[in-house]
């Protein structure tokens, strides 16, 4: 039994919406994690899924004339689908409103009742219904409206259950003082320690207001409010009640991804709520920003939301993947532009990737009938190779996925230098068996050494575009299946590679401008 392990997992989506990229973004952001971990070895399992209950569902089932059980089963299939065309490893997908997680619910709630860390009170607020949470005083905006989505407010009386959130806040600090990397990064871990210092009021975790949700056990006009029950999917979905070999296997081992939006709720109550019900806080909560689009906020009614579908087909999968992830320093805010995406493709796919494998293979084809040489690779370059792993290694340790792609292109960008420095088209007139014809074979070697590589470190993020490369190499398989540590530098030799094909056809600006309908200065 392989007893490394990991969890992840990505916030569960609200499905009263269509996805957009900032769901997609996360999950693939995730995604790519998982899959490196996989590559190094680890049994790591991946979970997503959607969050159904709760009074944004309820209305937006009502606005449309259907019941939420019809609207949630006809649009979490959209990000089952999103997830499908995404190519996304998740190894579950959960959905509050299935009955493994619905007894877990009742299980928690019943559990902190019978042990008084809930009781019975009435709660008056200001509530803002789009982001299904009460407003505190000091955080109202002006004119009563909500500090986040600016919506009004409306007032609200209601008997309601309360989870004792204050009783655990100071075995919570202790918690993050001696886990100085449970929230990434470190500027929301202090964030999180500042607010948990100026303490924590005890939740309001039901809700008479509404029936779609999950009835509380004994007192069935209560629902669990939407976010006590969505928090608990993470557990649910493995196992916690049904399953428990599976929860003792990966809960050591959790963390959680999120929006920089909800992270209050994933790295204050919820680890709350675990410490009353005796269960560890996750390993780490890691927090990514948020994306404009061509530099402003993404809303429905500018009519600006990027639909994950249509860049995918228009662009490719994984350009649209290594986009994402190039782009904005995790944690960071970043705006997107189909301008800078093509920008991305023309330089770093189309030019620093593709061109390097198209000259590589094409010396290869005209200097050595296409057998890559059994020789060994520059000492140089194999020195670096093992400091570009241990870089990677670190980076990812930090989901500074950004940097580890900047890692891997600037080995690319070596190999392209070699090429000019070494110049293999002079070697290649050298007598036979002369020095400069023998290092002829050294360089295309070490060449082949990156490309190879370098097809290893990219299947996180580009799965496909890994395996073509792989195949051009002359090599068979499915990348994302072999373990990086046990493909050693150099082994990659005797073999025929394929004809050079175009990974990355170059976009034309000027035509694509012109299929935006994008007029250029002065038109
Ligand atoms: O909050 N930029 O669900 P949600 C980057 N159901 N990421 C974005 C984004 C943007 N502009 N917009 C959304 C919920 N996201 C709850 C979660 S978890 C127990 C319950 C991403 O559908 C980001 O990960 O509103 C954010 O945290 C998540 O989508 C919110 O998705």
């Amino acid at each position: 039994m392989n007893d490394k392990t990991y969890y992840l997992t990505t916030p569960i989506y609200y499905v009263n919406d269509i996805p957009h990229i900032g769901h997609a973004y996360t999950t693939i952001a995730g995604d790519v994690m998982c899959r490196y971990k996989r590559m190094k070895g680890y049994d790591a399992f991946y979970l997503t899924g959607t969050d159904e209950h709760g009074q944004k569902i309820q209305q937006t089932a009502d606005e449309k004339g259907i019941t939420p059980q019809q609207l949630v089963d006809e649009v979490h299939q959209n990000f089952r689908e999103l997830w499908g065309v995404l190519n996304i490893s998740n190894d579950d997908f959960i959905r509050t409103t299935e009955p493994r997680h619905e007894i877990v619910v009742q299980a928690m709630f019943k559990e902190l009742m019978d042990k008084g860390d809930i009781y019975k009170g009435t709660y008056h607020g200001l509530y803002c219904v789009p982001c299904e949470t009460y407003v505190p005083e000091s955080n109202v905006g002006e004119g009563n409206t909500c500090p986040d989505c600016k919506r009004p407010l409306t007032p609200m009386q209601e008997e309601s259950y309360f989870f004792k959130a204050s009783k655990y806040v100071e075995a919570l600090i202790e918690h993050y003082e001696n886990n100085l990397k449970g929230i990434i990064p470190q500027s929301r871990y202090n964030e999180i320690l500042s607010f948990l210092r100026s303490g924590v009021r005890d939740q309001s975790v039901s809700r008479t207001t509404l029936s779609w949700g999950v009835p509380i056990p004994g007192d069935e006009k209560h629902v669990v409010y939407v976010w006590f029950d969505a928090l608990i999917n993470y557990a649910s979905a493995m196992g916690y009640i049904n399953d428990r070999v599976k929860f003792e296997k990966y809960w050591k081992e959790a963390r959680h991804l999120v929006g920089k939006d909800i992270i209050r709720f994933h790295c204050v109550i919820w680890p709350l709520m675990l410490l009353a019900l005796g269960i560890t806080p996750p390993v780490a909560i890691i927090a990514h920003g948020w994306w404009t689009v061509d530099g402003e906020k993404m809303s429905k009614s500018k009519g600006n939301v990027v639909d994950p579908f249509k860049m995918a087909e228009v662009y490719g999968v994984d350009p649209f993947r290594y986009f994402l992830l190039r782009e904005v320093p995790f944690g960071n805010d970043g705006d997107f532009s189909e301008r800078a995406l093509v920008g991305r493709i023309n330089s770093d796919l189309a030019n620093d990737l593709g061109n390097l494998l198209n000259r590589t293979l094409q010396m290869i084809v005209n200097y050595f009938e296409g057998k890559v040489p059994e020789v060994k690779s520059d000492p140089e370059i194999t020195i670096l190779a093992v400091t570009v792993l241990e870089k990677i290694e670190k980076h990812y340790e930090e989901f500074a996925f950004d940097e580890v792609l900047k890692t891997i292109w600037a080995f690319l960008g070596r190999g392209n230098k070699y090429i000019d420095e070494t110049m293999p088209w002079k070697l290649a007139k050298e007598e036979p068996n002369s020095e400069g014809n023998m290092k002829l074979a050294e360089v295309l070697k070490t060449l082949y050494e990156i490309l190879r590589m370098s097809a290893l470190l990219i299947s996180p993020f580009m799965p496909d575009t890994a395996n073509r490369l792989w195949a051009q190499l002359g090599l068979a398989g499915d990348v994302s299946k072999l373990k990086i540590d046990e493909q050693k530098w150099d082994s990659g030799g005797s073999v025929a590679v394929k004809k050079a094909e175009v990974l990355f056809p170059r976009i034309d600006i000027a035509k694509w401008e012109e299929s935006r309908n994008i007029k250029k200065k002065g038109d």
